[in-house]
């Protein structure tokens, strides 16, 4: 718990204040905190060592993204890694979760991927459970001299497929031990980078190689796993064409019923999440998001407080979607502190899902519903304008987390302790 700071009492008044104005539109801002209280977050572990892993640390990232920067501190050991989430999470209020790449298991020699077991990550599951975190999990598909052509799942190559194949059937295997013994279910999410710089000639075949792998991969269903399939719009060296593009996931995922992971970098630059939610809700049984912000292209810039996310956030509560919905994160900038990434993007994530909370979905509906469509402006408007900011510090205030740019002193301490020794 963080100290009573000598603004704690100004937090304390403008709670009260800003309670008593949403009350006036029939908000309960109490009822707000519960909910979000209970929504969890899952951190990406990557974000930490940009999409570096244990398994070979000398490989670079491949599979068409890229981190950029090289500010100092990236965490070079499972231990490390761990401390890094461990500050991470002291600034970000309420109960989250981890998502495990396979590359980050914990083991003295080298696994290759398609015998990766659920001991290889034993030491996390003491981890989480020792910290109160479900974990999520993603079969690595890339940083691989198997991947190094840039097909996997869909390559011309049975034996190159059959390899991925039983990379992905460890994962989920891996992913099912970790639901079993953490108590929540475990979504294991594949994206693979396959696809081409240039024009294909034949774009049907690879599609057919990966809708069997898919199948091959997905055949046996595993307790405490949940399955996810992420699309792609296009990657560094895949920009002519992606095998799994959004209609090949979304067909795949409708057909078989597994979960739809929606990437918010995946789509055309105007492209937003904001009106897919809703359609794909009626397909398929639950989501995965990967929240991002993409700049220009998809960059995988830390989440901060845009139009975008807040709309994001905005459909998974107008929706009534947040209980079939898994919250993941998905950035990677190394051009800043590490931990203070993680920090702001969750933080970010979290104000945007309170002001969504936030909302006076009455009143909203009331109008839209008597065609009163001036006033729905009005009001949406207007909420922008609200106190949210009031009860996003009352909720880090009572969770006993930094305050406002208190983080930056958590951050600065940290880095000052820890990441400065790091050559
Ligand atoms: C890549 C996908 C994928 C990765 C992680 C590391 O474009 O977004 O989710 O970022 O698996
Ligand atoms: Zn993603």
């Amino acid at each position: 718990m963080s100290d009573r700071s000598p603004t704690d009492h100004l937090v304390e008044q403008a709670y009260t204040i800003a309670k008593e104005r949403y009350a006036a539109l029939g908000v309960d801002t109490e009822a707000a905190l519960d909910r979000l209280a209970g929504v969890p977050i899952s951190l990406h572990c990557w974000q930490g060592d940009d999409v570096g892993g244990f398994e070979d640390p000398s490989r670079g990232l491949s599979g068409g993204i890229m981190a950029t920067g090289n500010y100092p501190g990236k965490a070079r050991t499972v231990d490390e890694l761990r401390a890094d989430l461990n500050a991470a999470y002291r600034l970000i209020p309420g109960q989250h979760r981890l998502n495990l790449h396979a590359i980050y298991l914990d083991s003295a020699v080298k696994i290759p991927r398609n015998e990766i077991r659920p001991e290889h990550f034993a030491s996390w599951v003491d981890w989480a459970r020792q910290n109160g975190l479900g974990l999520d999990f993603n079969p690595t598909c890339f940083s691989h001299p198997l991947a190094d052509d840039g097909f996997t799942l869909s390559h011309p190559d049975a034996g190159v497929r059959q390899f991925w194949i039983e990379h992905c059937i460890a994962s989920r295997e891996i992913g099912a031990g970790f639901g079993q013994a953490l108590g929540t279910p475990c979504v294991t999410n594949v994206w693979i980078p396959d696809g081409y710089k240039d024009t294909p000639a034949d774009r049907l075949g690879p599609r057919q190689r990966l809708m069997e792998s898919l199948d091959a991969v997905f055949a046996q269903k595993l307790e405490g796993n949940l399955d996810a399939v992420e699309c792609k719009l296009f990657g560094i060296g895949s920009e002519s064409y992606v095998v799994g593009s959004h209609e090949f996931y979304m067909g795949y995922a409708a057909s078989r019923q597994t979960l739809l992971c929606l990437d918010a970098g995946h789509f055309h630059p105007t492209e937003t999440l904001t009106d897919k939610i809703s359609s794909v809700m009626l397909y398929v049984p639950e989501l995965l998001l990967h929240v991002s912000r993409g700049v220009r292209w998809d960059s995988d810039h830390v989440v901060t407080m845009t139009d975008d996310l807040q709309a994001t956030m905005q459909e998974l509560v107008r929706g009534g979607f947040l209980s079939r919905t898994h919250i993941g994160l998905d950035f990677f900038d190394a051009s800043i502190n590490r931990v203070a990434a993680w920090a702001i993007g969750t933080r970010s994530a979290l104000k945007a899902l309170l002001m969504a909370l936030l909302e006076p979905a009455d009143l909203l509906r009331g109008y839209e519903r008597d065609g009163n469509l001036t006033a729905r402006l009005a009001l949406l408007e207007e909420l922008k304008n609200l106190p949210h900011s009031a009860v996003w510090e009352m909720y880090c205030l009572r969770q006993g987390v930094p305050v406002g740019m208190a983080v930056m002193d958590a951050v600065s301490d940290y880095e000052r302790i820890a990441l400065v020794h790091r050559s």
